[in-house]
């Protein structure tokens, strides 16, 4: 459907900004994947030499290895060049909700580990105010976890402990993630942000604040991509 052809043209207009010799971060989700099977097929077709590679989840690693392209170390042992990632929201100053695929831990210390972020969106990713259209992911330890729920409804949010299948979901890290919808939408990201780090046991959350550089849209009306 439409969508997936967005996400495909995203995924592959990204992936052509990789260049011979680089350290590439590969995100995690539908839209990430498309972006790393063209730089696997530009690795093999020789367009591309010198690749290596650092996953944003477990799964991610899976399907990077399956399509041979060679992998770091988890201990991310050389400063990462680029990094293409995909987004759940994305707001008008390249402000982000992600984790809406579970992965937002380490797609955050990639992120952040990377000297430049690709976010890779279909159009309907775009959002006036983050929260419009998506619930904050919130990756919580499970120790406490229910007095974090509280903290989280405190701060005026909806808050649904993510399952699969019936079962609490598990991050790669083995943490839970509390799903917190702040309806109509985050009335300060910053402050939020701030207080959600400040709090014992809320190990990440999927506010990507200043990090995204690039954003490559597809739509309707083609492929836009804007820079920070
Ligand atoms: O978890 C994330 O942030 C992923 O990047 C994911 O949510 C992106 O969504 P997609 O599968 O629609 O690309």
């Amino acid at each position: 459907d439409d969508a997936v052809r967005f996400k495909q043209q995203a995924g592959i207009e990204a992936a052509a900004l990789v260049e011979s010799g680089m350290v590439v971060g590969l995100g995690t989700g539908s839209t990430a994947i498309f972006a790393t099977r063209r730089v696997a097929e530009r690795l093999h077709s020789g367009e591309l030499c010198n690749i290596v590679a650092i996953a944003t989840s477990h799964a991610t690693d899976a399907a990077a290895r399956e399509l041979g392209i060679p992998m770091l170390t988890d201990d991310i042992p050389r400063e990462i060049d680029i990094t293409i990632d995909g987004a759940d929201e994305v707001d008008p100053s390249l402000d982000l909700i992600k984790g809406g695929g579970g992965a937002l831990l380490r797609e955050k210390i990639v992120a952040q580990a990377s000297r430049r972020q690709v976010i890779v969106v279909d159009e309907s990713k775009l959002s006036p105010r983050l929260g419009t259209h998506w619930p904050l992911p919130v990756e919580v330890l499970e120790f406490g976890w229910r007095s974090q729920k509280r903290f989280l409804e405190r701060l005026g949010a909806v808050v649904t402990p993510r399952k699969n299948n019936g079962d609490l979901y598990r991050t790669d890290q083995g943490n839970m993630i509390l799903d917190s919808r702040f309806g109509p939408f985050i009335h300060d990201v910053p402050v939020l942000a701030q207080g959600l780090g400040a709090r014992a046991g809320i190990i990440e959350h999927g506010l990507f604040i200043g990090i995204a550089q690039d954003l490559i849209v597809a739509g309707v009306s083609g492929v836009r991509h804007m820079r920070r």
